[in-house]
């Protein structure tokens, strides 16, 4: 329903939605409840939208499907972009030269919110970071909601959570490009490195996309950052916010998080208390102390005390397609990271292991530094089994390395059985994205596991189309 007290700034203008995936969809579902006159715009035909389209219509959205056509910007007001959709697109240079507008969907349904933010981003960690952050707050009695980048929009949930209650979202920086006003009471940014360089020019506008989470903090919000990472350090450093640092380091701390000892430690206004124990930690891995971290401090300077956050994290198990054990068969472990989606999450999975493994990787190259990683590979892979497009790339950047070539996950998931031995791990962290072979990265875990799960049954998996 409609609240009646609230007149957002986009109330009744004239609007183009570019894209009708899932951000799509919900920003005009906002739109729509507070008076706007919406124009929906995909590139995709309605025979490949069917469910989109009779939705869209039912809601009294006028459809311009199969292109963008620039005259669909005659007469609007705003656009609200997808962030999958660039901004370099004819149709939003168009607007900008027309001086229209052109909002991200977090932007508009942020405008909507009535609880505090708690936004996260960088390179990696964050959908762990917010999944834990929602069950710690939970567990502390807030009325919580997890949204935006890990897969439900913010405008799905944004009007239902009170004002004591607090939203988590996740931003990458696709969404970060286009906002304005964006205001979260605490901003994450848990670590810069390389990845999307296939959308952006270079580092520099990548890590300023990210930085721009920072933009509107004022000296009553939170900055959570990794203080481990120079250039987040280096991002952060201008904002008016309250800093909150996390780091390996305690000396890094002055409020914050730090592990000594073996036990992840919360420190603030001069006092320390123990929030768990290293050993009570099920998540594995560099990366995942790191995002712990984040989560003790984000939820710190929302009023949860460290004794409430101990359950949730020893609890906590980790995410499906991160760090996934699937099975053992003869005595090889399986593991799916089918999220390590750039050379950095490759990175930190080949960490997570302590011994030798026999790694499945590959797929569509993000324009990714794999010759950064060839000392790490020849110390932590046994064997390589290489699928999709990177496949050579990886080969030529890692000789040290036996590789073998697949030309599918099943044929892969057997190779790397057949060259595994007893007690190692056959581990897919792919350092790649995966739309040369599979929909997202979720159907090529999916795939893997069902390969593994059809070797346990003693026959190959039948891959559905
Ligand atoms: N489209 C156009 N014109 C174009 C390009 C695309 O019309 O030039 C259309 C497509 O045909 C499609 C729609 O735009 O119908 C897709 O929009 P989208 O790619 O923005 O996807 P959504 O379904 O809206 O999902 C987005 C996020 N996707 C991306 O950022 C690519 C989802 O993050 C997010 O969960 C969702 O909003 C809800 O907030 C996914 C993602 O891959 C998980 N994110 C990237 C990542 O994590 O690396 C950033």
């Amino acid at each position: 329903m409609k609240r009646e007290n609230i007149s957002p700034s986009f109330a009744e203008k004239k609007v183009l939605v570019v894209g009708v995936g899932r951000s799509g969809m919900g920003v005009c579902a906002v739109l729509r409840k507070y008076g706007c006159n919406v124009t929906a715009t995909d590139n995709r035909k309605s025979t490949e939208l069917p469910r989109e389209t009779a939705s869209l219509e039912e809601q009294g959205v006028k459809l311009a499907l199969g292109g963008h056509d620039v005259s669909l910007l005659d007469s609007k007001e705003l656009v609200v972009l997808s962030p999958g959709v660039p901004r370099s697109l004819e149709l939003i240079q168009e607007a900008l030269k027309r001086k229209i507008p052109v909002l991200s969907e977090i932007e508009v349904a942020s405008e909507l919110a009535r609880s505090p933010l708690v936004a996260v981003t960088g390179t990696n960690g964050k959908s762990t970071v917010v999944t834990l952050l929602g069950k710690i707050f939970a567990d502390a009695g807030f009325e919580t909601a997890v949204a935006g980048n890990i897969g439900l929009p913010l405008s799905a949930v944004v009007e239902d959570v009170p004002p004591d209650g607090v939203i988590i979202v996740e931003v990458s920086s696709f969404q970060l490009e286009s906002i304005l006003r964006f205001h979260p009471r605490v901003a994450v940014l848990l670590n810069i490195t390389h990845d999307h360089l296939d959308r952006y020019d270079g580092m520099d506008s990548y890590a300023a996309a990210k930085a721009r989470i920072f933009s509107n903090l004022t000296s009553s919000d939170f900055a959570v950052v990794n203080a481990d990472d120079p250039l987040v350090m280096q991002l952060v450093a201008p904002s008016a916010a309250r800093r909150f640092n996390f780091s390996f380091r305690e000396r890094k701390v002055e409020s914050g998080a730090f592990i000594r000892g073996g036990v992840f430690w919360l420190r603030r206004s001069g006092s320390e208390s123990e929030v768990i124990k290293e050993t009570e930690v099920r998540l594995k891995g560099p990366h995942n102390a790191w995002n712990i971290l984040a989560c003790i401090c984000a939820s710190a300077v929302m009023g949860v005390t460290a004794k409430q956050m101990t359950g949730p994290i020893a609890r906590f198990k980790g995410l499906e397609h991160r760090l996934e054990e699937v099975a053992e068969i003869d005595g090889v472990s399986f593991v799916n990271d089918s999220k390590a989606t750039n050379v950095d999450a490759l990175k930190y999975a080949l960490l997570s292991f302590s011994d030798p493994v026999v790694l499945v990787a590959g797929g569509r190259d993000k324009n990714g530094d794999f010759a950064s990683l060839r000392q790490l590979v020849e110390e932590r892979v046994r064997e390589l089994v290489l699928i999709g497009e990177a496949a050579g790339k990886m080969q030529a950047a890692w000789p040290g390395t036996p590789a073998h070539v697949a030309d599918s996950m099943e044929k892969a998931v057997e190779t790397a059985f057949k060259v595994a031995r007893p007690r190692e791990t056959v581990l897919l962290a792919p350092g790649c994205a995966s739309f040369d072979m599979f929909k997202d990265y979720e159907d090529r875990g999916n795939v893997f596991k069902a390969a593994v799960l059809s070797l346990v049954h003693g026959r190959t998996a039948e891959r559905t189309p």
